[in-house]
């Protein structure tokens, strides 16, 4: 199943190639931040409702782990309060209206860039496809996109962000 997405998805970056319509779908590789050996990779395809997010994925700890659009096309690290924070130059959560409050993916004043959770099998894979009904392609764009070594509360308390923690995968989406 894995094998015939991505082999769609190659097909379809094919004919975006040699036409003027618009891409329809990207597929991102994806990492752990300063490692070089990919995790998978997750395509996001435009639907009229949403973007759907088709991972495939491996090497998660199981469970459901936080799943994000964050503000800038980096993976790179950055110094934050005197610490390295691997992925940090990709900044905090995609939110071009600065609402300033993490909360569900369907929310009215939540980031744009909250997604539903990413659930992780005990194999460590992830294949479960998500639909964030806010966004479309132009959006997400030369963003980056971000897994959590936790999971999301899709709220600010107790903690900021959801809670996720970590940035164990990133990507940037081109
Ligand atoms: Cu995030
Ligand atoms: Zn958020």
């Amino acid at each position: 199943m894995r094998k015939l997405l991505i082999g769609v998805s190659a097909a379809m970056l094919t004919l975006g190639a040699t036409s003027v319509v618009a891409a329809d779908s990207y597929t991102v590789k994806m990492h752990a931040p300063g490692e070089k050996t990919s995790a998978g990779s997750v395509i996001i395809e435009e639907h009229d409702d949403g973007l759907v997010f088709r991972p495939s994925l491996e090497g998660l700890s199981a469970g459901g782990h936080g799943f994000h659009v964050h503000e800038n096309g980096s993976c790179d690290s950055a110094m934050k309060n005197g610490k390295k924070v691997p992925a940090g130059a990709a900044g905090s959560h995609l939110d071009p209206s600065n609402d300033d409050s993490h909360g569900y993916p369907w929310g009215d004043q939540s980031h744009l860039g909250d997604l539903p959770l990413l659930y992780v099998g005990e194999d460590g894979k992830a294949t479960h496809p998500v639909l964030a009904t806010r966004l479309s392609l132009s959006d997400v764009k030369g963003k980056a996109l971000m897994v959590h070594e936790g999971g999301d509360n899709y709220s600010d308390s107790p903690e900021k962000l959801g809670g996720g923690g970590a940035r164990v995968l990133c990507g940037v989406i081109k």
